[in-house]
């Protein structure tokens, strides 16, 4: 008995701190969102609009030339109307089934937890495979051009070459607050991954869209942010520009670039859905733990996806 109630009480002393450090851990992400947004809004000025390009030949060629200069840049109808309202409805039905258990592995990581979330998708799914299809087809030109481009550190311009490394959904909903500023990926000589967030609804500024801070895909801005704590410095004063989709329209970025998600003030839920290419052959450190379901981890490339 003496065992059993020690046992127990261990037990809920585990509990109590694993949930004091997420506690700790959230309070101190928190704190460091309030300075950076304090830093930025102070020094660095208002944020301008995501650089659009359209989505045909000569929007494609301009769209890797601003990904080479900025590190990001939008696409106008990644996914046509439709698709986004098919597969809007699909995550809102695949992820009410599933929300009830958050430990469950289709949900991925994601800072700042609070009202937000990020959701693997099923590629077995036809109608997220359809949206896979579409988006890749309608990237493919960029995705190459910008993969295999040596001026950012690109290694492998071949479809065949240039793999799926994430497929998932960003939600946000109401109240759900700023993410810190971060890179996806630390500072690294190559270009190892390029995301695309889609807008499966308009996203106005209240629903809090991606802020990016163009040009900080860089050591020199990786140096600098690292050696200002995250919290000031030249990186985090470089002039920002937020991603004020329509529906279907997309932002890439290379995975160094820094960004964050804003806060949710608005009533409206707001998705993303996302892919992630990369090539084959560059050195990625989140390779093994990007977002996607372990079943298609490393079993496509952009050519199998646009067939
Ligand atoms: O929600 C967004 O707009 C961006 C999310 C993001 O950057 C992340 O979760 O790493």
């Amino acid at each position: 008995m003496v065992v059993l109630v020690t046992l127990l009480l261990a037990g809920y002393g585990m509990v109590t701190s694993f949930e004091n450090q997420a506690e700790t851990t959230e309070a101190a992400t928190i704190d460091r969102v309030n300075k950076q947004k304090e830093y930025m809004e102070k020094y660095a000025g208002k944020s301008g609009s995501l650089q659009m390009v359209a989505n045909d030949d000569e929007g494609s060629d301009d769209g890797a030339k601003f990904l080479e200069a900025q590190g990001c840049v939008g696409v106008v109808k990644v996914l046509s109307e439709a698709t986004c309202r098919e597969l809007l409805e699909h995550v809102n039905n695949a992820i009410a089934k599933d929300i009830e258990d958050r430990t469950n592995p289709n949900f991925g990581n994601v800072y700042s937890r609070k009202n937000r979330f990020d959701y693997k998708l099923d590629l077995k799914q036809p109608t997220v495979r359809k949206a896979v299809k579409e988006a890749s087809a309608n990237l493919r030109q960029i995705l190459s051009k910008t993969c295999g481009n040596r001026n950012i550190g690109g290694t492998s311009s071949s479809e065949n070459q240039i793999e799926l490394l994430e497929l998932a959904a960003l939600v946000s909903d109401p109240q759900s607050s700023r993410q810190p500023v971060h890179p996806d990926t630390n500072y690294r000589q190559n270009l190892c991954a390029v995301t695309t967030f889609v807008a499966l609804q308009d996203v106005s500024e209240s629903m809090g869209p991606t802020l990016f801070i163009p040009q900080t895909n860089t050591l020199e801005a990786h140096k600098s942010f690292q050696e200002n704590l995250e919290l000031g410095g030249p990186s985090l004063l470089k002039p920002n520009v937020k991603a004020l989709l329509k529906t279907g329209d997309g932002s890439i970025f290379d995975s160094r670039l820094l960004h964050c998600g804003t806060e949710n003030v608005s009533e409206t839920r707001r998705i993303l859905f996302y892919i992630t290419y990369g090539p084959k052959n560059a050195e990625n450190p989140n390779r093994g733990f990007s977002t996607i379901r372990e079943e298609f981890r490393g079993r496509y490339t952009l050519e199998t996806m646009c067939k």
